[in-house]
């Protein structure tokens, strides 16, 4: 059993987050699903733990920790392994500043307004607010055309060196081109594409596919 846990499930885009961290870090650690989700919420102990009832939680320890950002930068500081983190101030600005813009602006639209609606939705039998995804895209286009910028021809999102900028992007777009819409969009962004698929073949993608009946199914 590893020393490390982290409270969460795997077809989490925050959860996903962590766990690509503990990865790129090659930190060993055991996922411990919480159903947040469940008609009950969650569960009254882990509410203990985060009273926000949203996931992850690392519990390393004595030491429980919630919210992704911050949960991401310990893993970098506290583990040896590939940095994260650029150095340089403004890098390092530029790593926040993505991660701040897909807290605000991209995960709700992307996952929530475009890919539950699109996929997880009719699914399971219900339909599609159509209003809401029309209304989601504007955004996500704004968002995309942002990151594009910022990468220009770099390797990663910011500069040639993976960050925690990259596995913060990597799960939302991740749901995000599962759908027509998103698919579309991307094509027109062919060096995020490109980025996406460079993303994907990486261990950590693999190790933390959001499908897990089928490893195939988390490739576009
Ligand atoms: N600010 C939180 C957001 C995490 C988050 O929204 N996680 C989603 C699952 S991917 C969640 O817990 N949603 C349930 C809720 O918002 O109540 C963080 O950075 O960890």
């Amino acid at each position: 059993m590893a020393s490390i846990k982290l409270l969460g499930l795997h077809i989490s885009v925050y959860t996903r987050i962590a766990r690509l961290t503990l990865e790129e870090k090659k930190v060993d650690y055991d996922l411990e699903e919480v159903d947040i989700f469940a008609d009950t919420g969650p569960p009254a102990d882990y509410l203990e733990r985060n009273p926000f009832g949203t996931i992850p939680c690392l519990v390393y320890g004595e030491f429980s920790l919630y919210e992704t950002s911050a949960i991401c930068r310990y893993i970098d500081e506290m583990f040896l392994g590939t940095p994260l983190q650029p150095v340089e101030p403004a890098p390092r600005a530029r790593m926040n500043q993505i991660i701040s813009v897909l807290d605000s602006y991209t995960y709700r639209p992307m996952v929530w307004d475009v890919y539950v609606q699109r996929i997880v939705i009719p699914g399971s039998g219900g339909r599609a607010d159509e209003a809401l995804i029309t209304s989601a895209l504007p955004t996500i286009k704004n968002v995309l055309q942002q990151i594009d910028l910022w990468r220009g021809d770099n390797d990663f999102l910011v500069g040639d060196a993976i960050t925690l900028a990259d596995l913060h992007a990597y799960p939302m777009l991740r749901y995000f081109v599962e759908t027509g819409e998103g698919e579309a969009m991307l094509a027109s962004f062919p060096r995020l594409r490109d980025w996406m698929r460079h993303m994907q073949a990486r261990a950590s993608a693999r190790a933390t596919s959001f499908h897990s009946d089928s490893a195939s199914a988390d490739g576009f």
